[in-house]
């Protein structure tokens, strides 16, 4: 016999503990594609407490998709070791391209932020950070539903030593800090916004703009060529991956 009611408790019941057990954490990431993923691994590797919370249903973000539908990406020399570290098979095509399956890819980048430890929060969108003496310490959440439906409901929080935006090409919490501070730690002190397309430009600059772009708020991934206003670089994963990787040794760096 299953009793209907048991199931509920269950699932309000380890919801509860598991939600109330990420209030405080290490680190805490807005969205979950492959630049927030592969941050949340190395983090949670390291023995950070590290929460992640994503907008969507499916974790994963622009990675599913390959290049215009086609499940394949494509990485670097550089960047390889990464998924190679999960079992993700690369096929080498020319001298330094590599290429995977994006569900495979994908799959496992989630599977393994979640397996060193990582809570990730589906259906969760961030709206605004906690900010005190000129510092972002936290996020403040929403149900990415009430978003949708444009209900008039009030937020939670959730505090944090240090925080991301991962949030892609809309570069979310950045938006936000800028209008709401008014200044980021970019040359105009505003966000850049992104440029056209160019892969070789593009997966050398979202590296090197993956920093502190304000105390407490790092950027990585696509949303750190926005912020500094460099190019789009079409479904080449590499510079997502490697920007992951460097957002955590840069904070693991930090953090006490
Ligand atoms: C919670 C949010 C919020 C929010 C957004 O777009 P992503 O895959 O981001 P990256 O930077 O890991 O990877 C970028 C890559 O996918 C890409 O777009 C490339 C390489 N483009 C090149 C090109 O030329 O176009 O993932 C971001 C995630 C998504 O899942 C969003 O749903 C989520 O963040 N998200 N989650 N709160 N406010 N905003």
């Amino acid at each position: 016999m299953i009793d209907d009611i048991i199931v509920t408790r269950k699932i309000f019941e380890r919801f509860s503990e598991e939600f109330s057990n990420s209030f405080e954490v290490d680190v805490a990431i807005a969205g979950a594609g492959p630049a927030g993923m592969t941050a949340a691994r190395y983090l949670a590797k390291s023995g950070k407490k590290v929460v992640v919370f994503e907008r969507k249903l499916s974790p994963g973000g622009g990675m599913w998709g390959g290049g215009m539908t086609f499940p394949i990406i494509v990485v670097q020399e550089g960047s390889k070791k990464i998924l190679e570290e999960i079992n993700v098979r690369l096929d080498r095509t020319e001298e330094g391209y590599y290429s995977a399956d994006s569900i495979e890819a994908c799959s496992k980048t989630c599977a393994a932020a979640i397996d060193n430890g990582a809570k990730i929060f589906n259906t969760i969108s961030v709206e605004d950070v906690l900010i005190r003496d000129n510092k972002v310490n936290g996020f403040v959440i929403n149900w990415s539903a009430v978003e949708i439906a444009g209900l008039h409901v009030d937020p939670l929080s959730i505090r944090a030593k240090y925080c991301i935006d991962a949030t892609g090409h809309a570069a979310e919490v950045c938006r936000i800090v800028q209008k709401k501070v008014g200044r980021l730690n970019t040359p105009s002190g505003k966000i850049e916004e992104e440029k056209s397309m160019c892969a070789e430009i593009g997966e050398k600059t979202v590296v090197e703009n993956t920093r502190e772009v304000y105390p407490g708020l790092f950027v990585a991934g696509m949303a750190a060529n926005a912020v500094y206003g460099a190019p789009r670089m079409g479904p080449i994963f590499g510079g997502m991956l490697l920007s992951g990787k460097k957002v955590a040794e840069e904070i693991l760096e930090k953090i006490d």
